[in-house]
């Protein structure tokens, strides 16, 4: 790949890129509502009930207002923020626009969540290599196709990553090359370690280890009396060690959509135009990832929640709704909708295996700016 690359692969460090959405939630919230914008945002429960605080704008942090904290606590810190509840069907699909965008780049993409993945762009050649230049890319066409800002981490390993993409946040990207991992694990305090939660980080409080510096001057034998199997993670984390490999999502095998509609329907034309609307999003998602349809299912609930599919084989693999239109209508009158009224409609497509995207189309995104 690289000829004047002397390190074998094996010993090559990795090019790990971590991602992560910039207030995820709240984020999405101020892009849709603009006179959100610059405001205190509090997305999760209700600010009188029991409810927690799922995330914040960077506004409402800056009164002490977290994730996880009770939305009652919330409102104390900042009784004029705005509270609201979370839209999950628009953070999914923004969640489906940014995968998309990391499969651009490498197959080798591990989602933790809806807002953040691990990408392996060690064989990746694009930039010549530069996993910077890719973070860089990354971030550039999350924000022109969802108009929201992500952060960005580029190391040697996970846990590096993910610390490097903290740094900078909001809109941050942050490299921490080999050289220089074990000089920041060593300042790096105990608490801002990933995968050491409150219980573990007081004990560490307790045995005087404040920073990676410290942990690094325990022995492995101290750190696994002391913690058991975690202690040697722990061990190797402080010498910069994180070995753990990118697990790569299992594919897919269907995707799809559904809608419950506000008053249930009982015209079949306008549940042919629901299904044909549905049907025009699903694939427009598939055409993104590179995928195709080999079969569809239809999904009726009816109004009194009895719920049916009808599934049909398509003989080759359909790209296009108007080839789907006459298969919604035949699966849709194999059931009993319009003689009953219906409440929710579904279409979900399978999808065809070892159907990839051409590697010229990865590359092509890359190639125009
Ligand atoms: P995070 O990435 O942890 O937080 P964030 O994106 O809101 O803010 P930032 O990354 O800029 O610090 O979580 C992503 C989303 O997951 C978040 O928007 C809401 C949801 N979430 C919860 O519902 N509960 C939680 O306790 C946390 C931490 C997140
Ligand atoms: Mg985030």
């Amino acid at each position: 790949m690289n000829g004047s690359n002397q390190v074998p692969p094996a010993q090559r460090p990795r090019k790990i890129i971590h991602i992560d959405m910039d207030a995820f939630y709240a984020a999405v919230e101020q892009r849709d509502f603009p006179e959100l914008r610059g405001k205190p945002v509090v997305v999760g429960g209700a600010p009188n009930s029991r409810g927690v605080v799922a995330t914040c704008s960077y506004e409402a942090r800056a009164f002490g207002i977290r994730s996880a904290m009770s939305a009652a606590k919330a409102y104390r810190l900042c009784s004029k923020a705005v509270f609201l509840r979370p839209r999950f069907e628009v953070y999914r699909a923004v969640s489906t626009d940014i995968r998309a965008i990391f499969q651009d780049v490498t197959d080798q993409v591990e989602a933790i969540s809806l807002d953040e993945a691990y990408l392996d762009v060690t064989a990746s050649s694009l930039f010549q290599g530069s996993a910077t230049r890719m973070a860089e890319e990354i971030k550039r066409r999350i924000r022109e196709l969802t108009h929201l800002t992500a952060s960005a981490g580029v190391s040697y390993n996970k846990f590096l990553a993910k610390i490097a993409s903290d740094r900078h946040k909001p809109d941050g990207l942050c490299l921490i090359p080999p050289e220089q991992g074990r000089t920041v694990i060593a300042e790096l305090p105990i608490g801002a370690f990933h995968g050491i939660g409150k219980a573990t980080e007081a004990k560490m409080l307790a045995l005087g280890i404040h920073c990676g510096r410290d942990l690094e001057r325990l022995p492995l034998a101290t750190l696994t009396q002391q913690f058991g199997k975690a202690g040697a993670y722990y061990y190797r984390i402080a010498r910069g060690i994180d070995e753990r490999p990118v697990i790569p999502n299992r594919p897919r095998k269907s995707w799809g959509a559904e809608t419950t509609f506000p008053a249930d329907l009982s015209d079949k034309t306008e549940m042919r135009e629901h299904l044909a609307k549905l049907a025009e999003g699903v694939l427009k998602k598939l055409a993104r990832h590179g995928l195709q349809a080999s079969a569809l299912t239809v999904k009726v609930k009816y109004d009194d929640f009895e719920q049916v599919t009808r599934a049909r084989t398509l003989g080759r693999p359909i790209c296009e709704t108007r080839d789907v239109l006459p298969h919604l209508a035949e699966l849709l009158d194999r059931t009993e909708a319009g003689s009953r009224k219906v409440r929710l409609l579904g279409v979900s497509f399978s999808i065809l295996e070892n159907a990839q995207r051409p590697v010229t189309g990865q590359l092509d995104l890359f190639t125009q700016g």
